[in-house]
């Protein structure tokens, strides 16, 4: 590890993903609380903060990231994340189901299936976890379901398909998101014979495409805090159809190479 203070070793970055994710407000935030006004935070993507992190973890070399769980980063790399002693970065929080209003009369078989979906973080960490070692999305999502028939019928027990129906789901290219929209898509289409598309935005755009109804639905709002500003602008106008998981975390991740412990470490 170079020498140097941390924020000179990293250059005062802290590497990001796309602007409108809630994380990236969690830290912008928590820089101005913790008076890191030097610091920049690098907008991006959740596949160039991997990447990033995937390169300097083989060299051994300093970086931060904005990390989330569930994610495979933590289990394919020694990570820790920082302290957060003022709790900037929010306590557990649930990623909820949202679909449009009128989709229970619509398309009772999807509503009833997405109003059941819910799995355990260790469940998603698998099909991340495969993916980040190079499997399709889809075939991650075919083989979990495939490996959990027990869970799967009991998430689609009693429903009546419905051969040839189409249904629009909304998410983001976060890691963990790609992760369950593959999953809901494949039961979708296996179980219930759906044909089902996926719509890949920004996170702002998914909110707004689930309250005008230009899309279905989503599983990938994280609440109560990481998606605030978009349930207080949108909530009303959508059908919120409570958490699909449980035990999430926010914040700033580092390899456990690096000799800090806190945010407040960043000061000096
Ligand atoms: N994330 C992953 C998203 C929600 C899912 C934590 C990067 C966000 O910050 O909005």
């Amino acid at each position: 590890v170079a020498g140097g203070n941390v924020g000179e070793q990293v250059d005062h970055k802290i590497i990001g993903i796309d602007p409108g994710a809630g994380l990236m407000k969690a830290a912008e935030n928590a820089m101005k609380e913790y008076g890191l006004d030097d610091w920049e935070l690098v907008e991006g993507s959740s596949a160039a903060m991997t990447a990033a992190l995937t390169q300097a973890y083989k060299e051994k070399k300093p970086i931060i990231v904005t990390g989330w769980t569930p994610h495979w980063m933590f289990s394919k790399f020694e990570m820790k994340y920082l302290d957060d002693p003022k709790g900037v970065f929010g306590k557990d929080e649930q990623i909820h189901t949202i679909v449009r209003k009128g989709l229970k009369e619509d398309q009772p078989s999807a509503y009833a299936f997405l109003d059941k979906f819910e799995w355990k973080a260790s469940d998603m960490e698998k099909v991340m976890l495969d993916i980040a070692d190079g499997k399709k999305p889809e075939e991650a999502a075919a083989d979990w379901v495939k490996n959990n028939e027990d869970t799967v019928n009991k998430w689609v027990e009693g429903i009546q398909p419905a051969p040839g129906k189409k249904l629009t789901l909304a998410y983001v290219a976060w890691d963990s998101e790609i992760a369950s929209t593959n999953v809901v898509k494949t039961v979708l289409e296996q179980k219930l014979q759906y044909q089902v598309e996926l719509s890949q935005v920004e996170a702002g755009p998914m909110w707004i495409g689930v309250s005008n109804g230009d899309v279905d639905g989503m599983v990938a709002a994280w609440l109560p805090t990481t998606h605030a500003d978009y349930y207080k602008k949108l909530g009303s106008t959508v059908e919120d159809l409570g958490p699909n998981l449980d035990g999430t975390k926010l914040g700033l991740a580092v390899p456990t190479y690096m000799n800090i412990n806190s945010i407040e470490d960043l000061k000096k």
